[in-house]
């Protein structure tokens, strides 16, 4: 049988943009995905995800820099705009060390800002309302990405660069070794690379290759809310993408999905099976959530009706840390891993993408991967592995 230089297994935006790295490269790359592409049952689905340089952890704005230009790289070479650019408000009580650290990560990046008292944000944001306590921080480069075409992208562009994507096939089992074998509901592939970006379904995928990282899948409710008049938060006025940095996070962007309507959610939600997102874990914890954000707009988005007009779902799957997992197998160095993007990987895809393909291609990675490690976290190894 045919030896793949790299097989890819999970077609969200990470394995995606992985895939196209390694194509690009020169690699014969072949991209797996459990379900008919495309589909809403990840990480990558809906129309916008916040872009940002204003990053609490340094390596993040830094990397940020970087995945910029490739996003326009990705928008010329396919013709598509993927970016419009908003500006971003991160906004917090006064005394936020996260704020702080933020403006140290910014201006460590030499990425502009802007710094705005209570006072600035009244006037410049007067239909938000919040305590007299709050400041905030204006990211100027801020915007929104058009989420399930910049996926479409970067599966696009990898085709272009010889790739062959597989969807509807679920990966159920993978023999380690110098060459890996990865068997699929439908097939046998031999591959001298294997990586493994499989979202949420991660601990599914890695627990029999002897790995439990501490990855906890969660539900997150997509909420939108209507205007009460037209264009209040709307992109074409100017209204920044926005993000409150009381724990845990609340984040808002303009919905091109549905005009006249705000995506408003709660960076956080219930412990979940990926194969049963909207079961009666999800759903009970959903109630809550849609709750504590109803009071959340009644107070701080006066201009939004306080009940959500439209409500989906999404997955995190959270690191304790909230850094990804971008590592080798500790025992199977041709076996690299994508995992743990903790709400937050979108916008980095690009970087990432790149990263994973010099980890396989035996090339130094252009960052330092001591943030990304496997190893940072105790006991990642299942019994079986210790053996
Ligand atoms: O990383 O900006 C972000 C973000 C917003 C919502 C989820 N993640």
């Amino acid at each position: 049988a045919e030896v793949w230089d790299a097989v890819v297994v999970g077609a969200g935006i990470e394995g995606s943009a992985t895939a196209f790295q390694l194509a690009k490269n020169g690699c014969q790359t072949l991209l797996v995905e459990q379900f008919p592409l495309p589909h809403s049952r990840g990480s990558s689905h809906g129309a916008s995800r916040i872009i940002r340089k204003a990053y609490v952890q340094q390596h993040y704005a830094q990397m940020m820099k970087e995945a910029y230009p490739i996003w326009e790289q990705v928008q010329q070479e396919t013709g598509t705009q993927l970016y419009m650019k908003t500006g971003g408000l991160m906004v917090a009580p006064s005394s936020s060390q996260q704020l702080d650290q933020t403006e140290r990560s910014l201006a460590g990046a030499g990425s502009e800002f802007e710094k705005l008292i209570s006072d600035d944000l009244k006037l410049r944001f007067p239909n938000l309302s919040f305590p007299a306590d709050y400041r905030a921080i204006l990211d100027p480069e801020a915007g929104v990405l058009k989420a399930d075409k910049a996926l479409r992208c970067f599966q696009d562009l990898f085709v272009k660069y010889g790739g062959r994507i597989r969807d509807e096939e679920k990966v159920v089992r993978i023999d380690p070794g110098d060459v890996v074998t990865v068997h699929t509901s439908k097939s046998t592939y031999k591959t001298h690379r294997l990586l493994l970006l499989p979202g949420p379904w991660a601990g599914k995928l890695l627990a029999p290759l002897g790995l439990q990282p501490p990855l906890e899948p969660v539900r997150i409710s997509v909420l939108y809310w209507r205007e009460k008049q037209p264009d209040t938060y709307a992109l074409k006025k100017g209204f920044p993408v926005f993000v409150d940095h009381t724990i845990p996070h609340k984040y808002g962007l303009p919905s091109l999905e549905y005009p006249g309507i705000y995506k408003l959610c709660f960076h956080s939600g219930p412990v979940i099976d990926p194969d049963n997102r909207d079961g009666v874990a999800g759903s009970h914890g959903n109630q809550a959530i849609v709750r504590m954000m109803c009071d959340y707009v009644r107070k701080h988005f006066p201009g939004l009706e306080s009940v959500p007009a439209i409500q989906e779902s999404c997955m995190y799957t959270n690191t304790p840390d909230e850094d990804f997992i971008l590592d080798r197998h500790p025992q199977y160095r041709n076996i690299i891993i994508g995992v743990g993007f903790s709400g937050h990987g979108f916008k980095l895809a690009p970087v990432v993408g790149k990263l994973l393909c010099e980890l396989a291609m035996d090339k130094q990675p252009s960052y330092d991967m001591t943030p990304f490690s496997l190893s940072r976290f105790h006991n990642t190894a299942t019994p079986q592995a210790k053996l």
